[in-house]
């Protein structure tokens, strides 16, 4: 007869990403609190999507560190696991914080910046394009404001152009906000910045805000994600509210991948 292999069920680890992510902290404090026998392996971004491929290509059972919006969610059928003590917390949305002393500064940006705001599917369109479509960082961000230009027009309409005042925003090399970054960065040289995207790790894109060595950053995840960043720096920067609604983090598997809960996460 035919030699059937057993797809081997159980995981080796969970695959992270960069250590200073909000959720690798919620995934330190979920294997805590469901007494999860498995370590979490710290990677990258782009680490973590390239295993979550090779998984895939072959059936291997994967969980990894996950969340909306994300590319992979169009590129394979996944699901999020349940999580029925609610450490991932709710739905979060993500917020713009600039530095103190950017509105006298630089009204312009700050009124931008401010008024940037998108949808879960708005970012998506941007990440599927680099991830997906193999276009480059500022070639997809400038395809969806070709394509959104009513949109975008909204967020700079009244707003006085400049003449190339020195702008940096910083940024961490998650999917999501590459695609964001890109966006707004390409926004603020339409009115005359000249804007410098500059990648660091999670912390130091807060400090760098709240210090004033940044002028701004659109990757703030709230409540939960970055809670405890929020907190060490929230007398220091200047919080312009959510620049998205609707996003969320979590565990991911696969859907062939046969549990649909965090309790049932073995090795
Ligand atoms: N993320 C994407 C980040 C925020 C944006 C969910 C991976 C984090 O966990 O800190």
């Amino acid at each position: 007869g035919e030699a059937v292999q057993e797809t081997e069920k159980g995981f080796e680890h969970i695959t992270g990403i960069d250590a200073g992510a909000g959720i690798m902290q919620a995934t330190e404090q979920a294997i805590e609190e469901y007494g999860l026998d498995i370590e979490l392996v710290p990677s990258s971004s782009a680490a973590m999507t390239a295993a979550l491929g090779a998984a895939i290509e072959n059936e291997e059972w994967i969980v990894v560190t996950g969340w909306t919006p994300h590319w992979k969610f169009a590129a394979y059928d996944l699901k999020y696991l349940d999580d029925p003590k609610g450490v991932y917390g709710e739905e979060e949305s993500i917020h713009t914080l600039v530095r103190q002393g950017l509105e006298e500064e630089h009204p312009s940006a700050y009124q931008v910046l401010d008024n940037f705001y998108w949808t879960p599917d708005d970012m998506n369109q941007v990440m599927v394009d680099i991830a997906q479509n193999d276009m480059g960082e500022f070639e997809a961000a400038q395809k969806w404001i070709n394509n959104n230009r009513d949109i975008v027009d909204r967020w700079i309409e009244g707003v006085e152009p400049v003449d190339g005042e020195q702008l940096e925003l910083v940024y961490v090399t998650w999917d999501s906000e590459i695609a964001s970054s890109h966006v707004i960065a390409l926004v603020l040289e339409e009115i005359g910045y000249e804007v410098e995207l500059t990648p660091v790790e999670a912390g130091v894109m807060f400090a760098g805000v709240a210090s004033g060595e940044a002028d701004a950053m659109v990757a703030a995840w709230l409540p939960g994600t970055h809670a405890a960043y929020y907190e060490d720096y929230r007398d220091d920067f200047v919080d312009l509210g959510p620049n998205l609604d609707g996003a969320k983090i979590g565990l991911v598997v696969p859907t062939y991948v046969d549990i649909d809960s965090i309790e049932e996460i073995r090795q």
